[in-house]
């Protein structure tokens, strides 16, 4: 954020001269820095509160405790119609490779129908014609199987018992959008998880059945989908988990997401999942799993890819990979699912606000609610999980002080007692694990 030190602080200004016509052309002359007036970051600067105020065209009676850094979450939302089949008012980031995020409010079920669940492909969609569950076949093998054998869909059904559970995916980029410098990749911002119903095999049982050797550490998974190239050579990706991930109850080999099966954008007819973990361990389209003596080296496992330094880095550090680590359970985080941000609310009237909260490996102890910036917090209602794994749903009524601009932002706090943080967290190269406060704007009038 290279700021002109031949600019006076907004401070020393007429605020006449702050505003102008356009607070984001002000903001620019201000501190000499270019900006993209549909970019969120035109906010970011010192002026922003101000400039909020303006474009708002109301008060913000807590004005004085929010931060100078933020982006209003009133200039958050994105309208942009987009349509992929089976799914619906999801806002696409990227047509090649296909990656779709889910709006908060559309994530209010309590559990994610597949109509709203995200999409996010490295490769190319499989052409659906190939895509058979009748003629599908799993391979296991590696060099830590005893017994490599080929599964059909049918075999698996029939060999080993099936489970369901709602497990919660969210992808370790999910939240990218917010760093600065910004990171490349997709700029996910809140919309890259879900927690749907899955329904398969345990992945336990199928390895136990083709024999672990003593030495195996790690799994890896490969899928259907071609690299982005198309080049048949390369791998779209092929991550995994180790063996103690792989071998939790709750790790499944799915065929079905909520009692259907699985959407084709989702990983038809056979996925991987690991709940709580970047949704990248999540194979979709699964055609082999590998048993490996070794942590797996599919395309995507090294670092920097879904890998974080180990220590903290100022923003724009350059991180060699040797200091960078495989991330491993996701961290705490929360989403407000109601209402959607930027509504109205009556004076006087108590608004009903809810959403979800999760913490990868965790479970979430507390959902705290704050309306004036984070200055004062208080408890909501939370509730237990449906399982292990599983978001929890929390909810709460909130009422206002006074007429004006309010941001409801929810802070969760897991089993360990870590918090989210209020602003975004620590820097990192690729932009992962971003479990800043969700927020959103209400008006109240
Ligand atoms: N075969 C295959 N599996 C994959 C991917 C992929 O591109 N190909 N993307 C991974 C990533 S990075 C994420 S975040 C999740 C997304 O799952 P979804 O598209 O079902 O929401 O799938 C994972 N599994
Ligand atoms: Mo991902």
């Amino acid at each position: 954020m290279a700021s002109n030190s031949n600019k006076q602080p907004p401070e020393q200004r007429g605020l006449h001269e702050l505003y102008g016509e356009d607070p984001i052309k002000a903001d620019e002359q201000l501190w000499g820095r270019e900006t993209d007036p549909n970019s969120r970051r035109g906010f970011l600067r010192r002026s922003g509160l101000l400039a909020m105020a303006t474009a708002l065209g109301a008060s913000i009676p807590f004005a004085k405790n929010m931060p100078a850094g933020l982006i209003p979450a009133a200039f958050a939302q994105s309208d942009e119609p987009f349509s992929l089949p089976g799914k619906e008012g999801l806002v696409v980031l990227n047509d090649r490779p296909i990656n779709a995020e889910t709006p908060p409010h559309l994530l209010d079920d309590e559990i994610t129908p597949a109509k709203h669940m995200f999409v996010r492909n490295n490769g190319l969609v499989p052409n659906i014609e190939t895509l058979n569950p009748d003629n599908w076949t799993l391979e296991i093998g590696g060099e830590s199987c005893e017994t490599p054998r080929i599964f059909t869909i049918a075999d698996l059904k029939a060999q080993f018992e099936h489970h369901s559970y709602q497990l919660t995916v969210e992808c370790g980029g999910n939240g990218r959008s917010e760093y600065v410098p910004a990171a490349s990749g997709n700029q996910w911002t809140t919309g890259a998880v879900a927690s749907p119903k899955f329904t398969g095999v345990r992945l336990r049982d199928v390895l136990e059945a083709c024999g672990i050797k003593k030495d195996a550490v790690y799994i890896g998974y490969y899928g259907a989908d071609l690299h982005p190239s198309g080049d048949p050579s390369r791998e779209s990706i092929s991550r995994g988990v180790p063996m103690s991930k792989a071998l939790e109850d709750e790790t499944l080999i799915a065929w079905a997401m909520n009692d259907e099966d699985l959407p084709v954008l989702n990983g038809h007819p056979l996925r991987l999942v690991c709940g709580g973990w970047p949704a990248s361990t999540s194979g979709k389209w699964l055609k082999k799993i590998v048993i490996r003596n070794q942590v797996h080296d599919g395309n995507k496992m090294a670092a920097p890819s879904y890998s974080v330094p180990k220590y903290p880095v100022a923003p724009g550090t350059q991180v060699p990979n040797e200091d960078m680590e495989i991330i491993q359970s996701m961290p705490v985080k929360s989403l407000i699912t109601f209402p959607k941000t930027g509504i109205s609310h009556q004076l006087g009237q108590p608004l009903a606000v809810r959403g979800h909260a999760w913490a990868g490996d965790l479970s979430v102890s507390e959902l705290h609610l704050s309306i004036d910036f984070g200055a004062t917090w208080h408890k909501a209602d939370l509730r237990k999980p449906a399982n292990r794994l599983a978001w929890q749903h929390w909810q709460s009524e909130l009422s206002f002080p006074e007429k004006g601009y309010y941001e409801i932002w929810a802070k969760a706090v897991d089993s360990n007692g870590k918090a989210q943080p209020m602003v975004v967290p620590g820097w990192n190269p690729k932009g992962y694990l971003n479990n800043a406060c969700h927020r959103i704007a209400v008006q109240v009038i």
